[in-house]
């Protein structure tokens, strides 16, 4: 019996491996090289062009960090707009809110969805399945762009690294178009990359930079990320108005009743209390 592991570059000289019972999926897209895996630790899990994006077992980490978080500083969110996030762990999330009147989700790799809605139902089971949700196959840059009124409470941005696709969407033009779009209460919720490794230090830096040049608010907060390079991640929480920790309304959150296996409102406050390296390394940014 041969042995099949997937390995993952975390750097040059350092790799993450993952036993494989199969490869399920291979395909090169127009926009990304695209693969599914099976494992019997992390379960179902896909790759873009070598990289990480979800695997069943830790899914949940980041979607629920991406959603709640913003969700219990303004429990009043309404209009949101996802950009990427093609797997639907993010838009099932939010959907779960019975408050959220209308999402719409902007995924460049149409194929990354309908393969997700294939071999991932866990995280794409609302892409075809809420009213309330609309999906747009374009360009989140070109999206924001193009769009005329600032209607938004919430833009999650769960994007790829700024390689590829992504690129554009850690750039100075992306951030002040959210800007542009979000309503006077508004909160961006962006994928801030890594604080550890220096080449994902390297981007942390570049977009933090860049978006507390846009907000009056920026922060950053972490979450433990198994399959991400290191463990360490984070998301930036970006708003004209509201403070995550000042604005934090715990008890509004507890109300919705959610059951959630990562987020708690006592994680919210803690995930904000970044490490003094990390600390550094942002104000220098
Ligand atoms: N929910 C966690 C999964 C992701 S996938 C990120 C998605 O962003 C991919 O489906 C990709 O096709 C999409 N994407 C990339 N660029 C764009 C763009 N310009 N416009 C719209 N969608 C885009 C996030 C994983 C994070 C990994 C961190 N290492």
């Amino acid at each position: 019996m041969i042995d099949l592991w997937y390995t993952e570059n975390h750097q040059e000289d350092t790799k993450f491996s993952i036993k494989v019972k199969s490869h399920l999926h291979s395909e090169k897209s127009a926009f990304q090289q695209i693969d599914f895996f099976e494992s019997d630790t992390f379960g179902k899990f896909f790759t873009l062009d070598g990289l990480m994006m979800v695997t069943e077992k830790d899914e949940f980490i980041y979607h629920d960090m991406i959603t709640h978080v913003p969700m219990a500083v303004n429990p009043e969110i309404k209009k949101v707009l996802i950009i990427g996030g093609g797997d639907g762990g993010t838009a099932r999330e939010i959907l779960r809110y019975k408050s959220i009147e209308k999402v719409d989700m902007v995924e460049i790799d149409e194929r990354v969805v309908r393969l997700c809605q294939k071999y991932i139902p866990q995280t794409a089971c609302k892409l075809d399945a809420d009213p309330r949700l609309c999906l747009h196959f374009e360009d989140g840059l070109k999206f924001v762009q193009d769009a005329k009124d600032a209607s938004y409470d919430l833009i999650l941005v769960d994007s790829t690294d700024p390689i590829g696709p992504g690129e554009g969407l850690f750039t100075y033009d992306f951030y002040n178009n959210c800007k542009r779009v979000l309503s006077e209460v508004g909160i961006l919720i962006n994928q801030h990359e890594s604080p550890y490794y220096d080449s994902y230090a390297h981007e942390m830096k570049r977009a933090h930079s860049k978006i507390k040049d846009t907000f009056p608010i920026a922060q950053v907060y972490q979450f433990h990320m198994p399959t991400y390079p290191s463990g360490h991640w984070l998301f930036g929480f970006a708003s004209k108005k509201f403070h995550p920790l000042e604005d934090l309304k715990a008890d509004a959150w507890n109300a919705f009743g959610l059951h959630t296996r990562y987020y708690n409102t006592d994680l919210h406050k803690g995930a904000f209390m970044l490490p003094t390296y990390v600390k550094e390394s942002l104000e220098n940014a």
